[in-house]
């Protein structure tokens, strides 16, 4: 009898978890409120456990995750050109995100995932191309 009431109650804090993981759309674009080749939002705040749902909903794009700006643990990942990518997210820390055919021209994404994310500072440090690295500054800047 116990072990049941035990089962009913992991099931039922279970399925709250699962209710509270929200689910992120960002868009990739040939030209957005932040000029040509965006993510839109480029910044996004998660929690563990969130979908980022990234929409090819223009064309000759792709995500990837930027090299050394992911949390401790998480491998490195690449979705397909012109293909919706689906990030779940389950490490807290920082997950920057590029698309690799415009990464020069700045298109790159930035993920916190929980408070204080401790990937911050080493993801700080990491060297971008010019706008790449003027875009991610911004979306650093909002990393609270
Ligand atoms: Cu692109």
């Amino acid at each position: 009898m116990k072990r049941k009431i035990c089962l009913a109650m992991m099931l039922a804090f279970g399925m709250a978890g699962a209710a509270f993981a929200a689910e992120h759309e960002v868009k990739m674009l040939n030209k957005g409120a932040a000029g040509a080749m965006v993510f839109e939002p480029s910044f996004v705040r998660a929690e563990p456990g969130d979908v980022i749902h990234f929409l090819p909903t223009d064309k000759s794009h792709d995500v990837q995750s930027i090299d050394a700006m992911l949390p401790e643990g998480v491998a490195p990942f690449k979705g397909e050109i012109n293909k919706p990518y689906d990030l779940v997210v389950t490490a807290p820390g920082i997950y920057g995100i590029k698309c690799s055919p415009h990464f020069s021209m700045g298109m790159v994404a930035l993920i916190q995932v929980g408070d204080a994310p401790a990937n911050l500072e080493a993801a700080k440090v990491v060297k971008l191309p010019k706008k790449a690295q003027q875009r991610m500054n911004a979306d650093f800047d909002q990393v609270k």
